[in-house]
């Protein structure tokens, strides 16, 4: 499978994924600029080959697209002769990949520009912080190219921007831009033009000093608590504060900023 080499630091200019190391970050590249990066089925099997043997010693990872695009969607010249079945395994084999994304073992945070459209914002939304800069633009042309989202969005989308939203983007082809997408969900945040990988990286590194188990149970168990009957989501957010709150790092982090040691929230 085609990937950058992260152990050496040279990337691959051929590799569908340019994979790389910035200290305790891994940034992870939708390579094939020349097609937008269009996610063929051999970029998929990359993205969960990737995701499936993130080394123990990575804190954060960074997706973003080389190129002026994070992503174009489905590479459509893939999907010309399929039978029902082998739909049914292709939507399935993209959950999979996208899944080891959402349930990753560390925080990933997507950096968007140009287009964000079909499973390109699939992806997106299957990380956990996306940062837009002003070129960025989301659309679903799933209903003018006679398909169906099939790599998580009816799961994942509505849950960002709503039902409406998204049938209103799949029946009419809206597309909605970066300024518009900060405000209604699609993004977290916001920067200046060609500014969206700088400040992904800026957040990775910030994220990489919480308490690795803080991060943990942002990624584990706060999804599924905000899905659960609130009786539910209730008992298990207090076993996961007292399992949080028992840790030793929790402990010398709260010691420490007793003791003035510790930083003081402000606004930035
Ligand atoms: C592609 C794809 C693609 C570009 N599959 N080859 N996605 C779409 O319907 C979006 C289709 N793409 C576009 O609307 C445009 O390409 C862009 C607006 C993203 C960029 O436009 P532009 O003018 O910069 O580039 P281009 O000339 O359109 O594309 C450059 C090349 O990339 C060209 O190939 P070439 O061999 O002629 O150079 C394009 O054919 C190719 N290319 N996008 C295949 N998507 C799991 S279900 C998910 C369902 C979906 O994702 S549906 C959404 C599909």
């Amino acid at each position: 499978m085609a990937m950058g080499n992260a152990s050496t630091g040279i990337p691959d200019p051929t590799a569908l994924l340019r994979i790389e190391r910035v200290g305790s970050i891994l940034t992870v590249g939708l390579n094939r600029p020349a097609k937008r990066n269009a996610l063929n089925d051999s970029t998929v099997r990359a993205i969960d080959e990737c995701f499936s043997t993130i080394a123990s010693d990575v804190r954060v990872v960074v997706v973003y697209g080389v190129g002026d695009h994070f992503s174009a969607g489905l590479d459509l010249s893939e999907l010309s002769e399929t039978d029902v079945i082998e739909g049914l395994e292709h939507s399935r084999m993209w959950h999979r990949a996208f899944e080891k994304v959402q349930y990753a073992r560390v925080p990933v945070v997507a950096a968007l520009k140009g287009a964000v459209i079909g499973g390109g914002l699939e992806l997106a939304c299957a990380c956990h912080i996306r940062v837009a800069e002003p070129s960025a633009y989301y659309a679903l042309p799933e209903g003018q190219r006679g398909i169906f989202v099939g790599g998580g969005a009816s799961v994942r989308l509505p849950r960002l921007v709503g039902v409406a939203r998204m049938a209103d983007m799949m029946l009419t082809g809206r597309v909605y831009t970066a300024s518009e997408g900060v405000t209604l969900g699609f993004s977290q945040y916001l920067t200046a033009e060609g500014g969206a990988y700088d400040k992904a990286l800026e957040l990775a590194e910030r994220i990489t000093t919480n308490a690795p188990l803080t991060n943990f149970a942002v990624l584990q168990a706060l999804p599924l608590i905000a899905e659960a009957p609130p009786q539910v989501g209730f008992m298990m957010e207090a076993l996961t504060a007292t399992v949080a709150q028992n840790s030793k790092e929790a402990k010398e982090r709260i010691r420490a900023f007793l003791e003035r040691k510790a930083g003081r929230v402000r606004p930035t």
